[in-house]
């Protein structure tokens, strides 16, 4: 007899670290799954939540059939129905919409369920059919925009170094990122690192689990990152340790650059930062003498009005001291840029009209409310939770209980979102369907093999959306490409990266690395910058009406006196320990661990409002308001509140933090600024 199979997969969650997995499969059920022991990042171990997957696959509310609507919008009444009358009732609307408002009224809102280049967010999965009907463009601007875009200006890519080569340096500085809850695979290589004698600092508002092992912890004012960054640099100059040779070589500006640093003396930056004078001296004296320094910096830190120029800010510290020539020397952000996918093989914009208008997803509120032009009419949610997950939920919800608003949602679970769908798709879990994955903290791929069938009437993205080209009659046969195909051809670039790269080889071999040497030191022969060199003056920046020069660009609420006045509190909503983002928040033993929402407030602030640990409080500002549980803490420091985000609201009391957090821009690629959050608390 033949012994259990062995499948191997990947995790599509929305984490660094897309782990390797392995399912094991008995008579044609999936029986367990394991990390992978092969992968270097993986090393064979997922996480707290992704232990949970397969119980999560067999839960009892996973949605397994088509549903219509019965009840009001956001009630979550459902009857069911079959494929054909979902798919024909989908068909029939989009026609008359079409006929009615033209393709921009349609509005396809991926999210990042999963990040997968077939079914997933970073393949916008079925956008050759949303190109063919001529719908609006989907800005995918939830998490790292702006960030990137700060990267950009600078090196020219947002990719950074090799999370990897974190164990090459002798100081590293995690930086607004809490690795130990949002990526912990990283962690080994920071452990390997301080094998060799590596210093650790960490900075953050918060004392996080990550922040805790470090050597050292700075906690500054939220937002205020490019501020810290220039008042290092001043300290760096200051010694007269910049790399000279380097900035005369290498990078672009460094004279202007250079008069900008000099506005920033330690003595203003603690004033900005609220970080003392004299700690600031001593990690700017740290890293003037340590190379190579390496700073690992994610997304937390950029969820603010000035996020863009943070980042922009931070790569120039390794500029300024040579370290981005080193193997170990850099910054680190979202590896994604490293790889050469072939984007316009797989997305096909060629088939779309030539000028569609673009929506963003951060702003889906104004969007559904306030965009005339045409308005939204259909609104197609892929592996997206913006009831849960988008800013101002309030506002999100009034677009969403829109009665000329046709909703459809792909989903697993009954969700916020799913509550206001006219019609629900089963969709598939990771093991069910084929997918291509890279991973945004390493520089490995994988291919994932379906291991088990989809359970019920459960479809996958691609196969939903091959379903509805038939029903739409339309003839394009690069809508009917199969999962295999899309794979080739979006592995097809002919880049040097993807040499020796093959679907094959990746089923095969389950992951590849990246053809990249070793080491690999990204930017040793320069930048991929219009000038080649590191660009402290950005022409590029200048062009789209921002400072040419690296700079502070304070927060939007957390820096406002009138707001400070009324809602004293800064806000952080981040990653929690049980959850990724909303998946798993409705697993009830993740739940049990996550406890109730709750909020960290320093003794100060709890004392100035009579609060306790385990008080009930309002968290509120002239946007909502919601519940959680007290917990007093000198883990926060004084004038900041945490909390994390992730609880379906309506297991949580009907809100969460997004009821508090404003829809609006950070400064560059309209990223949305979750942290940059003002609110009052008061006891219950
Ligand atoms: N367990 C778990 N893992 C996750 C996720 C999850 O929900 N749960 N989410 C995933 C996703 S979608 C992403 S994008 C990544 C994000 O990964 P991270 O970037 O690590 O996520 P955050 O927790 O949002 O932010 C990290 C830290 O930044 C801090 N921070 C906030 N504002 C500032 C600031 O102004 N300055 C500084 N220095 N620090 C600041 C926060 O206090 C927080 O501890 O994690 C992924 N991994
Ligand atoms: N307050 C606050 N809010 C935040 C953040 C924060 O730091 N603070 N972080 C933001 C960030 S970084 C991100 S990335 C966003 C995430 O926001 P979203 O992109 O909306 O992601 P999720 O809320 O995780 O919802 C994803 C949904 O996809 C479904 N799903 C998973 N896999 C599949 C699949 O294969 N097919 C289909 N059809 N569905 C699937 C899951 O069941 C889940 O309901 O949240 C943002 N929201
Ligand atoms: S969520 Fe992250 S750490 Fe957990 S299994 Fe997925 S990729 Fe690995
Ligand atoms: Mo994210």
């Amino acid at each position: 007899m033949a012994g259990p199979l062995k499948v191997l997969g990947a995790c599509p969650l929305d984490c660094p670290d897309t782990c390797s997995w392995e399912v094991t499969v008995e008579d044609g059920r999936a029986v367990r799954l394991r990390g992978n022991p092969e992968h270097p990042f993986t090393r064979g171990a997922l996480c707290t939540k992704v232990n949970r997957w397969l119980e999560r696959a067999a839960a009892p509310d996973r949605i397994l059939h088509p549903l219509r609507r019965v009840g009001r919008k956001g009630e979550g009444r459902f009857a069911r129905i079959s494929w054909d009358e979902a798919l024909e009732e989908i068909a029939g609307r989009l026609r008359r919409i079409i006929d009615e408002h033209g393709g921009e009224a349609i509005w396809p809102y991926w999210g990042t369920g999963t990040l997968g280049w077939i079914q997933g967010g970073n393949g916008h999965a079925g956008r050759r059919l949303f190109n063919v009907l001529g719908a609006s463009r989907h800005h995918y601007s939830i998490c790292s925009i702006a960030g990137s875009h700060g990267l950009t200006y600078t090196t020219g890519t947002s990719a950074g170094i090799d999370p990897e080569s974190l164990a090459r340096a002798k100081l590293i500085i995690l930086w607004g990122t809490n690795p130990l809850t949002s990526g912990h695979h990283l962690w080994k290589f920071v452990q390997d690192a301080r094998k060799n004698g590596a210093y650790v600092v960490a900075i953050d508002p918060i004392r996080t689990r990550t922040a805790r092992q470090a050597d050292l912890h700075l906690a500054p004012l939220p937002g205020t990152d490019a501020a810290l960054a220039l008042g290092l640099m001043n300290v760096i100059v200051g010694l007269g340790a910049e790399d000279r040779a380097y900035l005369a070589a290498r990078t672009l500006g460094w004279e202007e650059f250079r008069e900008r640093i000099a506005q920033f003396p330690p003595q203003r930056v603690a004033r900005i930062t609220g970080l003392p004078e004299a700690d600031i001296v001593a990690l700017g004296e740290r890293i003037a003498r340590t190379r190579p320094t390496a700073i690992r910096a994610t997304m937390g830190l950029q969820r603010h009005g000035g996020g863009g120029a943070a980042l922009r800010a931070l790569a120039c510290l390794p500029a300024v001291t040579g370290d981005w020539a080193l193997p170990g020397g850099g910054l680190s952000y979202s590896t994604d840029d490293h790889y050469p996918i072939d984007r316009a093989a797989l997305f096909r914009d060629d088939l779309r009209p030539a000028r569609t208008r673009e929506l963003s997803m951060t702003r889906i509120g104004e969007a559904l409310l306030e965009v005339d032009d045409p308005p939204v009419q259909a609104l197609f949610v892929i592996a997206a939770n913006p009831a849960a997950s988008a800013p101002h939920q309030s506002k999100v919800r009034r677009g969403l209980a829109r009665e000329d608003l046709f909703t459809v949602v792909l989903e697993q679970f009954p969700t916020d979102t799913v509550d206001y769908a006219d019609i629900v798709l089963p969709a598939t879990m990771q093991h069910e369907h084929a997918d291509l994955h890279n991973g945004y903290g390493h520089l490995y791929l994988a291919w994932n093999e379906p291991a088990v069938p989809p359970p019920g009437e459960c479809a996958s993205t691609t196969e939903t959306f091959r379903r509805l080209a038939r029903h739409l009659g339309l003839e394009e046969p690069s809508l009917y490409a199969s999962d295999e195909e899309l794979a080739e051809q979006a592995l097809s670039s002919g880049h040097p990266y993807l040499e020796g790269i093959t679907l094959d080889r990746l089923r095969k071999e389950g992951f590849v690395r990246l053809s990249v040497p070793d080491p690999f030191v990204p930017f040793a022969e320069g930048f991929p910058t219009p000038s080649g060199k590191f660009e402290f003056f950005s022409r590029r920046a200048a062009a789209a009406g921002l400072d040419p020069l690296p700079g502070y660009v304070p927060p939007f609420e957390v820096a406002d006196p009138e707001r400070a006045r009324r809602h004293p509190l800064s806000l952080i909503s981040s990653a929690s320990h049980h959850f990724l983002n909303t998946v798993f928040a409705n697993n009830p033993e993740l739940r049990r661990r996550a406890g109730e929402p709750r909020v960290v407030l320093h003794p100060g602030d709890a004392a100035a409002r009579g609060i306790t640990t385990g008080c009930r409080v309002r968290v509120f500002n002239d946007r909502g308001s919601l519940e959680a549980v007290a917990e007093v803490s000198d883990s926060v420091r004084p004038g900041v509140a945490a909390t994390t985000k992730g609880h379906w609201p309506k297991l949580a009391g009907g809100a969460n933090p997004n009821v508090l957090v404003d829809e609006r821009d950070s400064d560059m690629g309209g990223g949305a600024v979750y942290h940059d959050t003002r609110v009052e608390i008061t006891a219950l």
